[in-house]
């Protein structure tokens, strides 16, 4: 069984954070060139879109692609009169944790924001939208009045003591929530930002239910920032799993800025402005873009702010300026171009942040800084660090490391998004995927009955979790493909939802350098001739 804290959990505050940067002196940055090994990244797209089919509990429709998966959940909610089936498990279990799900949205929702012409260009913009629908139609669900947000469904305790597929559970549905009594800013915070990111991905499309979302956002966010507490305070199963280690500020500014970017209403970017310094948004500089920690995403947008041409008060784009020295700190650290503090890389060049699910911090930061090297390009602007500046093309080219990284440009050989490539982790730490499909087997198996016959066999697993990325090897870039070694083999929806918009840039990217290749042979062809 596995240990009681399942996702990385921490005791450090803020300020142990900052210092928990490693100074690498020893490894200079380099930017790596054209690698001689060329990846998919449109298969690797497909293939990202697909895992979160694998991840949905409730009543799975008929053009389900993740076939060996079937309904499950059907009574979640019940217990407590309210109807919650639906949404997503988060990881390897069958909990549905609201924190992490609703990051796993926004994120969703800003890859197709940023890259929906490019995503739709690889052909995979209906499974993006679906992806994004599945987590924000159980939202709607589970904010059953302005101020009551159903924020979990089972636990982590009752669940780690059985290995299950989510189609047998047996363990509690409990429902949790927050509401007035017992507020729960953070993950009111970031259902507001999901819903409000997703609103303007349906705007065009889907008009009515874009404004639904939009008015559940503002309901979430007046919610959460007038009834203001910790989450884990009022849903205490949610502690050891989903701790809120930085607090709620963070979801604040998220919500706020998202909220902005919807409505365009000054409101919330005054809101974003005037809680810059209280809130830490325009203060903290933190190397690690999370579930739990938001600033760098929020300090992001806010630079991206004032790159547009739109005029900003004298005002405003000083503290907006204080926001983007706080999102190139971040940035910068991830480059290896700060003066003190960095960054770690492991000696194959991997972001290294911590051991536990380490993946989730290189996909963030690879988002982060292809989302921002693209709105730099779109300035005509640099990256401004203290070891100098750095180009568009330079921060592209580094998140394409990491990606070329994940896909198997590594020491192991090994690509760690699951059935990708010819390698991929075969014993993802995972109940449905170690369990034979409830299709070809259709026989209960009980909660420790799972434990006896499928966690410990060393067999692969039966289901491959396609698109899954999984947490990844440690600091000296080893890895070890082990059912019981969940700090590496088990993935998370927010670590595959980052990679989405990623995927679609890169491929962009190499679809433009076959075009040039092809019309330099052109070229020649013609001298040639
Ligand atoms: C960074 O370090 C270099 C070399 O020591 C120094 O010249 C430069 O002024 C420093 N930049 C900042 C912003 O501290
Ligand atoms: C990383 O993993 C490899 C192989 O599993 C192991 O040999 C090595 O000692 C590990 N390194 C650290 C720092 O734990
Ligand atoms: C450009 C930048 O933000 N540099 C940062 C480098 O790291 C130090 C120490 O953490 C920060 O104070 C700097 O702001």
């Amino acid at each position: 069984m596995e240990a009681n804290q399942k996702k990385q959990v921490r005791t450090q505050n803020p300020s142990t954070w900052l210092m928990a940067f490693v100074f690498l002196s020893s490894i200079s940055f380099f930017f790596p060139s054209a690698s001689c090994r060329s990846f998919n990244y449109k298969q690797a797209l497909s293939h990202s879109l697909l895992y979160f089919e694998s991840q949905r509990s409730g009543h799975l429709p008929h053009n389900q692609r993740a076939t060996w998966r079937h309904h499950s959940g059907l009574t979640d909610g019940l217990e407590q009169g309210v109807d919650l089936v639906g949404g997503y498990y988060d990881a390897g279990d069958n909990v549905k944790f609201g924190l992490p799900m609703a990051f796993t949205i926004t994120l969703l929702s800003w890859a197709v924001i940023e890259y929906g012409d490019l995503i739709a260009g690889a052909g995979e913009y209906e499974h993006a939208l679906e992806a994004i629908k599945w987590g924000t139609d159980y939202f709607i669900k589970a904010h059953t009045h302005p101020h009551v947000l159903w924020a979990q469904v089972g636990d982590g305790g009752t669940d780690h003591y059985c290995w299950q597929r989510p189609e047998d559970m047996t363990t509690s549905r409990r429902a949790y929530k927050v509401d007035a009594n017992n507020p729960g800013s953070e993950v009111a915070g970031e259902t507001a930002a999901a819903m409000a990111a997703a609103s303007i991905v349906f705007r065009r499309t889907n008009p009515h239910y874009s404004h639904l979302l939009l008015h559940h956002a503002q309901q979430l966010f007046e919610f959460g920032d007038k009834y203001r507490g910790k989450y884990d305070d009022s849903i205490g199963v949610a502690k050891g799993y989903y701790s809120s280690v930085s607090g709620y500020r963070d979801e604040l500014l998220w919500a706020a800025i998202w909220m902005y970017k919807a409505t365009q209403s000054d409101d919330y970017l005054n809101y974003v402005l005037e809680n810059a310094y209280d809130f830490g948004g325009a203060t903290w500089a933190i190397a690690e873009f999370s579930w739990d920690i938001k600033y760098a995403g929020v300090q992001s947008i806010a630079s991206m702010l004032l790159m547009e041409e739109k005029p900003l008060k004298n005002k405003n784009q000083v503290i907006l300026q204080q926001y983007r020295s706080k999102a190139e700190h971040y940035l910068c650290a991830c480059l290896g171009e700060n003066n003190s503090t960095n960054v770690r890389l492991t000696p194959g060049g991997l972001l290294y942040v911590r051991q536990w699910n380490n993946m989730q911090y290189v996909s963030t930061a690879s988002f982060l800084l292809t989302v921002y090297s693209d709105h730099l390009r779109a300035a005509g602007q640099r990256l401004h660090c203290d070891k100098g500046q750095v180009s568009p093309q330079e921060i592209l080219a580094f998140a394409k490391s990491q990606v070329d990284y994940i896909l198997g440009s590594n020491p192991m050989r090994t690509s760690y998004l699951v059935g990708y490539g010819p390698h991929f982790p075969l014993r993802v730490h995972h109940r449905g995927a170690s369990i034979a499909s409830y299709k070809e087997n259709k026989g209960f198996i009980g909660c420790t009955q799972g434990y006896d016959n499928w966690y410990g066999r060393r067999d692969p697993n039966p289901n491959v979790l396609v698109g899954a990325l999984v947490g990844g090897p440690n600091s000296t870039d080893g890895f070890t493909d082990d059912r019981g070694n969940y700090v590496q083999t088990e993935a998370c929806t927010y670590n595959t939802a980052a990679l989405v918009g990623v995927f679609a840039r890169l491929n962009r990217a190499q679809e433009e350098e076959a075009f040039s290749d092809e019309e330099e042979a052109n070229l020649a062809f013609i001298s040639d001739g």
